[in-house]
C-alpha cells in the first residue's frame, strides 16, 4: 500500500570529482532523479533534491598521480566543471555540495564516533598489500590483478568490473601495484570494521517492507538477494591513506575513513549545507522524520552501498540516538547505458561527454532521447541515429509543430487573443477525454519510476493533439462555421498549456518557452493541467520556434573523444580499441571519382555528390560544404567507404561515406590518391 508522506527527499549518487560527466551517468542516476523531482514539485509536493561531488577515495588520488598534480586540484577542477554541466543539462538540484567541505568531514566523523563510542565497531589487525618502493599500503583500486571469480586479468582491488564481484585486494591473484607495477608485499596494519553481518536480518526485513510498500525494481532486489545469500561480512571503514576524512581517534592519525562510509553521508551534509544557506533547519524535517519519503537514485554498481551498507549505518545510528534518520523508501537503480552497442570506457576513449554534447545540441533533445532509452530494466544503447530521429520526428515534427501551428493560427486569425469556445462536438469531446486522462496516467508512471513509458505518454498526447487539429480542420471552419473554429483553437491552446506542464519534467527549457508564449503563471500546475482554464480574450505572447531540425553528419567523429578529455595526454585520449586485421577487412574502401557535386538545399554543411566507383554510379552526402565549394571536388579522386549502410541525411539518400581528415580546429580536408588512378580501385 502506498503511504502518504509529507515530504520527499530525493538524492542522486554523488559523482566522483575525477572526471567529466558522460551520457552513461545521466542515464544511470541523474536524469531519472531530475524527472522525478520536477514532477513532484509540479504536484506541489514538498521536495528537496540533493547531490554533490564525491571528492575522496582512491579514484581521485590515482587521477592526481596520473596528472602529476594534487587531489585538491583535481577535485576543484572537476567539481566546478560537473556542477556547471549539470546546470546546463537542466538538473534542478536544490543543493550541489562537495565532500571535502569541513561540514561534511564533521558529519562523517560524528557518525564514526557515534558507532565507535557505542562499541559497535571492531578493531582488527590484518595483513595488507604494501608497495615497498613508495612505502605505502595499497587499498582498493591501488592494486589490480586477476579476479578469483571469473579470471579477468584487470580486476581492481575493490571490484571486478567484468563480473561485478566485490573484492578485497588480498583476494586478487597475481596482484600488482597500480603505482609502480611492482608485486606488493604483505604487511600488518589495523583497521576498524563495521559488523554488517549483524544487521543482515534487519536489512532483509527492511527491504521486504519497503518493497511491499513502494515496489522496488526487480534488478535491485536481485542484487541484494545475491549479497544476502552470500552472507554479509564485517567491512573495514578505515583506510591507510592520506586523502579523505581523518579518522578522529588516537593512533589513527595517518588513516582516513573509507570513502564509501563517508560518501553516503554526503547526502546528509549536503542537505545540511542547503539549510545553512537558506537559513532554516529543514534538513532535520527531511532527514529526521518518518513522514519523509526518501528516494535514492543511483546506477546499478552502487546498489550494495545504498540498499545494504547505508541503511545499516543509519540503523546503527538510530539505535543509539534520539534523532532517528529516515531510511530509503526506494532505490530505483538503473542498469547501464551503452554507446552504439559498446560499453562506455574512459580508457578506450569510447564515450560522449555531456559538456561537449551540449555545445552542439540542445539539452532538452538529449533529455528526451535519453528518457526514451533509459536502462530501467536492462542495459540500453544510445544511438546517434535514434537521437536525430527523436529530435526531428518527435520533438520538432510533433510537439514543436503542434505548438507552432496553434499559436500561429491565433496570431493570424484572432489577433493573438484566446478565442471563446462554443459547444463541443463528439470530436472535441473525445479529445477532451484524452486530455483529461493524461496527467494521472503520466503522473502514476513517474510515481512508479517508469520514466520511459511516461515520456511515451507525453508524446502521445502531442500526437493526439496534432491529430485533433488535422481532423477538426480549423483552416476550413474559420470561414464556414467560425464558432467551431473558435472551439477547436480554444481546445488546442489548452492542450498547448497542458503539454507545457506535463512535458516539464523531461523538457524544462522548452516548456519554459511555451509557458512564456502563453503567459502562464504558477496557478497552472499538474493537477489542473487538463482543465480548460485558459481565459478567453487574454493575449498570448511572442511566438518562438521550439526545435530546429538537427543534421548529424559524421556520427563516428561525434562519438570518439579526440579533443574531449583535456586532462589526458593526446595519444591516450585518441586511442580507440585495438582491432584485428579481420575487423579492418570488413571495410570496403574504394577510390571514387566525383562526377557531379552540388549543395544540399537548406543545409549549410552538406554537399551531394555523384561518384563513379568502377562500373557503378553512387550518390553520397558529405558534411564538407563549409570547407569546399562544389566545383573544388569535381573530377577529383576521393576515398569512400563503399559498404556503409545507406542513410538518409536531410531527406537525401547517401550510399557510402567520403573520407576526410579533421585538423585541430575542425577544418576538413578530403583524402585523395597521390596519383590519378582508376576509380573503383581497392584501398587496402
Ligand atoms: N562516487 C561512485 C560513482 O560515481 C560514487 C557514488 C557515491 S554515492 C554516495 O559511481
Ligand atoms: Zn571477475
Amino acid at each position: 500500500m502506498k503511504k502518504q508522506y509529507k515530504r520527499i527527499l530525493i538524492t542522486a549518487a554523488l559523482p566522483y570529482a575525477n572526471g567529466k560527466i558522460h551520457l552513461g551517468h545521466l542515464a544511470g542516476a541523474y536524469l531519472p532523479a531530475d524527472i522525478y523531482a520536477r514532477y513532484q514539485r509540479a504536484k506541489k509536493r514538498e521536495v528537496v533534491f540533493i547531490c554533490g561531488s564525491d571528492e575522496h577515495g582512491v579514484p581521485i588520488t590515482i587521477t592526481a598521480e596520473n596528472e602529476k598534480t594534487t587531489p585538491q586540484k583535481v577535485v576543484d577542477r572537476y567539481h566546478e566543471l560537473n556542477k556547471r554541466t549539470f546546470e546546463k543539462f537542466g538538473m534542478s538540484f536544490d543543493n550541489y555540495s562537495r565532500t571535502s567541505l569541513p561540514l561534511h568531514h564533521q558529519t562523517a566523523q560524528e557518525f564514526f564516533l557515534k558507532m565507535y563510542n557505542a562499541g559497535i565497531l571492531i578493531e582488527k589487525k590484518e595483513k595488507q598489500l604494501y608497495d615497498e618502493k613508495v612505502k605505502m599500503f595499497l587499498p582498493d583500486r591501488y592494486v589490480e590483478g586477476t579476479c578469483p571469480k571469473c579470471g579477468a586479468e584487470d580486476a581492481r582491488g575493490d571490484q571486478c568490473e567484468k563480473c561485478g564481484t566485490y573484492l578485497s585486494p588480498n583476494e586478487l591473484i597475481n596482484p600488482r601495484s597500480k603505482i609502480t607495477g611492482e608485486t606488493p608485499i604483505v604487511k600488518e596494519t589495523s583497521h576498524w570494521y563495521f559488523p554488517l553481518g549483524k544487521y543482515q536480518k534487519r536489512l532483509q526485513d527492511y527491504i521486504k517492507e519497503k518493497n511491499e510498500e513502494d515496489g522496488w525494481r526487480e534488478n535491485v532486489l536481485k542484487y541484494c538477494q545475491t549479497w544476502f545469500n552470500e552472507g554479509l561480512q564485517d567491512r573495514a571503514v578505515t583506510r591507510d591513506l592520506q586523502w579523505g576524512v581523518p579518522v578522529p581517534i588516537k593512533g589513527y592519525e595517518n588513516k582516513v575513513l573509507y570513502v564509501w562510509f563517508e560518501a553516503v553521508l554526503g547526502y546528509i551534509s549536503s542537505t545540511k549545507e542547503w539549510s545553512i544557506k537558506q537559513n532554516h533547519q529543514k534538513w532535520r524535517d527531511f532527514w529526521l522524520s518518518e513522514d519523509t519519503k526518501y528516494v535514492a537514485f543511483i546506477g546499478k554498481d552502487n546498489v550494495v552501498f545504498h540498499c545494504i551498507v547505508f541503511p545499516a549505518m543509519l540503523m546503527a545510528w538510530n539505535d543509539n540516538s534520539e534523532d532517528k534518520y529516515v531510511l530509503p523508501t526506494n532505490v530505483p537503480a538503473n542498469e547501464f547505458l551503452n554507446l552504439e552497442g559498446q560499453k562506455f570506457s574512459k580508457s578506450r576513449g569510447w564515450g560522449l561527454y555531456v559538456d561537449e554534447f551540449l555545445e552542439k545540441y540542445p539539452a532538452d533533445s538529449l533529455r528526451y532521447a535519453l528518457t526514451l532509452n533509459l536502462p530501467e530494466m536492462r542495459d540500453s544503447d544510445f544511438y546517434w541515429s535514434d537521437f536525430q530521429a527523436r529530435h526531428n520526428n518527435e520533438l520538432a515534427n510533433t510537439l514543436g509543430n503542434f505548438v507552432n501551428r496553434t499559436l500561429t493560427f491565433v496570431y493570424k486569425n484572432y489577433t493573438g487573443k484566446i478565442p471563446t469556445p462554443g459547444t463541443f462536438s463528439d470530436l472535441d469531446q473525445n479529445f477532451i477525454n484524452d486530455l483529461n486522462l493524461a496527467p494521472d496516467k503520466i503522473g502514476n508512471l513517474i510515481d512508479n519510476y517508469r520514466f520511459r513509458e511516461a515520456a511515451v505518454e507525453m508524446m502521445n498526447l502531442a500526437r493526439s493533439a496534432n491529430k485533433y487539429f488535422n481532423d477538426a480542420e480549423p483552416w476550413k471552419t474559420l470561414k464556414e462555421s467560425p464558432e467551431k473554429c473558435n472551439t477547436t483553437i480554444y481546445l488546442c491552446l489548452n492542450a498547448v498549456k497542458a503539454l507545457a506542464i506535463l512535458f516539464e519534467p523531461v523538457l524544462p527549457f522548452t516548456t519554459k518557452k511555451i509557458k512564456t508564449m502563453l503567459n502562464m503563471t504558477d496557478e497552472y500546475y499538474w493537477n489542473n493541467a487538463s482543465e480548460l482554464n485558459l481565459k478567453p480574450g487574454e493575449p498570448i505572447g511572442k511566438i518562438e520556434i521550439l526545435f530546429n531540425k538537427i543534421e548529424i553528419i559524421n556520427m563516428e567523429s561525434e562519438t570518439s573523444q579526440e579533443k574531449s578529455d583535456s586532462s589526458k595526454p593526446a595519444q591516450e585520449a585518441n586511442k580507440k580499441p585495438t582491432i584485428t586485421i579481420e575487423d579492418f577487412k570488413k571495410l570496403d574502401l574504394k577510390v571514387a571519382k566525383v562526377i557531379e557535386c552540388e549543395k544540399v538545399t537548406k543545409s549549410e554543411k552538406l554537399l551531394k555528390l555523384k561518384v563513379k566507383v568502377g562500373d557503378e554510379i553512387r550518390q553520397l552526402v558529405a558534411g564538407i560544404a563549409q570547407h569546399y565549394q562544389p566545383q573544388d571536388l569535381l573530377g577529383k579522386n576521393i576515398i569512400v567507404v563503399a559498404n556503409l549502410q545507406k542513410a538518409t541525411i536531410m531527406g537525401v539518400e547517401s550510399h557510402g561515406m567520403m573520407l576526410a581528415a579533421s585538423d585541430q580546429n575542425g577544418n576538413l580536408v578530403y583524402i585523395t590518391t597521390s596519383t590519378d588512378i582508376e576509380d573503383g580501385s581497392i584501398v587496402k
